[in-house]
């Protein structure tokens, strides 16, 4: 064979089968960036937020391929409002219970998150599981707090309005420790510089030094947020935390005084005693030994904590972790060692014991106690700390620890000349994380305001959840039916309402002249409230007793469980310690406002005053929802108690947050992002669509065969009532897969 034809000829084959690659190779690159499926190779599933367009945070686009999901991840529905049988309780549970097993502790309703605590530490909070989940649509991959956070963090920047993440789930349900994650994930995901990275570490030790001041081991969680939190973190138009606020609520100073039997004092008490120097201890008159501590263990018969020790708890090293907080914060060693004074007084207060004098008078019988504390409080009268010892414990750490809230808030504070940004283009996340329902054996005013608190933020989701709805079939001008649900607004309106509301009785009875009393209070209720459904006393209609709730107690019957109060009045004698030489506290008891003669306002009418401060500024912001459930009531991991999670279904109102998902329409998109998705399934809107979007959508739903009762055509989405409609579409798309990467090789000429 001569040389021509045939280098003719091996020339002819490698000028095939590189305009074949090439054509392959533009052909996948085609695919892939300008898929008719833009958002997503999975089935969509059904949201109300509109899938944001996939950019991270340095501007990077991901795409997730269906292959990164697993089979694990696929167990159950990653989403209820794709349950088929979704009005049934059971099916709902089943699911939650199916997921669990697998360790898929995270579920959607539609963008709504459902987290169940997996009380063990499960390997999806890596640096690499952060990678996944950033700049990814929302349900391009398995549900996961870090798609909550990434998703918010993308709405904050792309439609430039403050976001706010709502957590809520009762006592041990998970929600701190989901706010947590969320700010890890911030702290780790978006762009910093050496400035910011100073905000970015304060706002990541705060978590510490406020857990260690704020919360204590209960018989519901060992480590019990016991106040509410609202943290700010804000951004700048880089989307880099520059800045963060704190707002703290009703802190349960009881505790400082009195713990149930099983639970302990705040964290701090401990954690100084075991982690502390021993010079340090020595300075304070301290022994390194918590059963030395009236407020941390009574040496009485139990009626007191008595667990200086938990399992899950390690002070020494909690100890150091704190103290190392304080410092990256920018607390001054004179500040730490005030702060450590006081901490110490306390101790000291409450070891301090009395005894009546020859002339019968009362007298302080601890010596040692006596010198610790009028060298740390002040000039502190033996009849003042008769009268006002237990007060005077609790009124010195809750104003202790609304001043390290401020001085943390200093820290925090966004300073316009270090990072070079103007405030105003800067955006805020909010998290919520708040103590949750809880019901002891013993409720007192305390466990009173934690549970209103969660009845308003169930009031609050329930307005937002289905006026959100609401309003966008509203804007979209689309009519349906509204979902029967239970709301609370009956229970907030009990505690709330003027005049003849809970608090509005207390407030009278604490402002009317002469000595409050509890039995009166309780007539006083009785007479108002008697009668309503949602108020009961041990008094009955037919003038007989009801033995469940006792003569000093009320039973109020909230959204979450029946929970019986008990009334014991609290008076707090505050005047002597504005006199002290320690200087948070002569800053926390300001001497004018203690000797003032206008009567404060209750505790409970400023717990009310700053709920409804707090709504107003969630409401204020676009919300995103984690709602936790709580498996097992012992702690522990891989237990799964159906009652248990029934209860907590039926309350936190899932059920019908799922039926109003699926009562409108279950799914909605954009008409352009509908049109880019599917328009290759009709030759009438293959490859463009040269008119108007909605013209081309109904082309295109008709082609399909959607029948009317199917669909609505708003003003700027399509409406699909039923997920089967779009799996059907889905279907199709996925049998044309084949076919249209082979259309676009032979159209990739004319695509040039
Ligand atoms: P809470 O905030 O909802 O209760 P936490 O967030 O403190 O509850 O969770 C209670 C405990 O459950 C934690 O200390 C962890 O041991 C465990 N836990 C929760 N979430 C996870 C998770 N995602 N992974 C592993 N363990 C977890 V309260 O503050 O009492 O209302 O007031
Ligand atoms: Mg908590």
């Amino acid at each position: 064979m001569s040389e021509r034809p045939v280098c003719a000829f091996l020339w002819l084959i490698w000028l095939f089968l590189t305009s074949f690659l090439w054509r392959c190779l533009f052909a996948v690159l085609w695919c892939c960036q300008y898929t008719p499926n833009p958002n997503s190779t999975l089935c969509p599933t059904l949201h109300d937020r509109e899938p944001q367009k996939a950019v991270g945070g340095e501007g990077r686009v991901h795409r997730v391929m269906e292959s990164t999901l697993t089979a694990r991840d696929r167990v159950g529905v990653q989403d209820f409002v794709l349950l088929e049988n979704y009005t049934s309780e059971a099916a709902f549970i089943e699911n939650l219970r199916r997921r669990f097993g697998e360790k898929l502790i995270y579920t959607y309703i539609g963008s709504v998150l459902v987290s169940v605590n997996p009380y063990k530490d499960l390997e999806i909070y890596s640096k690499a599981h952060m990678e996944r989940y950033r700049g990814v649509s929302f349900y391009e991959i398995s549900p996961h707090i870090y798609a909550v956070s990434d998703n918010t963090y993308r709405a904050m920047r792309t439609e430039r309005r403050d976001q706010c993440i709502l957590i809520s789930g009762e006592s041990g349900a998970g929600k701190t420790e989901a706010s947590k994650k969320i700010l890890q994930y911030y702290a780790t995901t978006c762009p910093v510089t050496d400035h910011m990275s100073t905000i970015r570490d304060r706002l990541l030790q705060s978590n510490p030094v406020l857990e260690a001041f704020g919360n204590a081991k209960t018989l519901r969680n060992d480590n019990s947020s016991r106040f509410g939190k609202y943290m700010d973190v804000q951004f700048d138009f880089r989307g880099a935390p520059i800045g963060g606020h704190i707002l703290n609520y009703l802190l349960e100073k009881s505790r400082v005084v009195h713990q149930n039997h099983g639970e302990r004092n705040f964290h701090i008490f401990y954690q100084l005693l075991e982690g502390g120097e021993q010079d340090q201890l020595s300075k304070l008159g301290l022994e390194r030994n918590a059963q030395k501590y009236h407020y941390l263990v009574k040496v009485c018969v139990c009626v007191c904590g008595c667990c200086p020790r938990v399992s899950s708890i390690n002070d020494k090293s909690d100890w150091k972790t704190v103290r190392k907080a304080l410092t990256v914060i920018g607390f001054h060693e004179e500040e730490v060692e005030d702060l450590l004074n006081i901490i110490a007084s306390v101790l000291h207060l409450g070891n301090t014991q009395f005894g009546e004098g020859e002339d019968g008078e009362t007298q302080i019988t601890t010596e040692p106690q006596l010198t610790y504390l009028s060298k740390m409080i002040g000039p502190l009268s033996f009849e003042q700390a008769v009268a006002a010892r237990d007060a005077l414990a609790k009124a010195v750490y809750g104003r202790a620890f609304t001043w390290l809230v401020a001085k943390i808030n200093q820290s925090l504070a966004f300073k316009d000349e270090v990072y070079n940004s103007s405030k105003g283009s800067s955006s805020v996340i909010g998290l919520l994380d708040i103590y949750g329902f809880e019901v002891f054996q013993h409720n007192s005013f305390e466990q009173f305001c934690i549970n209103y608190c969660n009845e308003k933020l169930q009031q609050l989701f329930i307005k937002l959840t289905l006026k959100s709805e609401q309003e966008e079939y509203e804007a979209e001008g689309i009519t349906w039916e509204p979902v029967k649900y239970f709301d609370n607004k009956i229970i907030c309106d009990l505690v709330e309402e003027k005049h003849k509301g809970f608090i509005s009785i207390l407030d009278e009875e604490c402002l009317r002249p002469g000595e409050p009393s509890d039995i009166s209070f309780l007539e006083k209720l009785e007479d108002t409230l008697g009668g309503h459904a949602h108020f009961v006393t041990h008094k009955l209609a037919n003038g007989k007793t009801r033995k469940a709730v006792g003569r000093e107690e009320f039973r109020l019957i909230h959204y979450a469980g029946e929970v019986n109060y008990t009334v014991n009045g609290e008076l707090a004698n505050q005047s002597v310690i504005c006199q002290s030489d320690n200087q948070i506290l002569s800053q926390c008891f300001n001497r004018e406002e203690v000797t003032t003669q206008k009567r404060p306002e209750t505790a409970a009418t400023q717990f009310k005053n700053s709920l409804a401060k707090l709504i107003e500024i969630l409401m204020s912001k676009e919300p995103s929802y984690v709602r936790c459930i709580k498996p097992n009531d012992a702690k522990q991991s891989g237990r799964f108690d159906e009652a248990l999670v029934r209860h907590q279904v039926k309350y936190l109102g899932l059920m019908e947050n799922l039926r109003v998902r699926r009562a409108g329409f279950a799914y909605r998109r954009r008409y352009e992002a509908f049109l880019q998705r599917y328009k290759s399934l009709c030759p009438g809107t293959w490859p463009n669509w040269q008119g108007r979007l909605a013209d081309g959508v109904a082309t295109l739903v008709q082609h399909l065969g959607y029948k009317p009762e199917e669909y609505k055509l708003g003003k700027t989405k399509i409406f699909i009532r039923f997920p089967k409609t779009l799996f059907t579409t889905e279907d199709a798309l996925e049998a044309r897969r084949p076919a249209l990467a082979l259309t676009l090789q032979t159209s990739w000429r004319g695509y040039r």
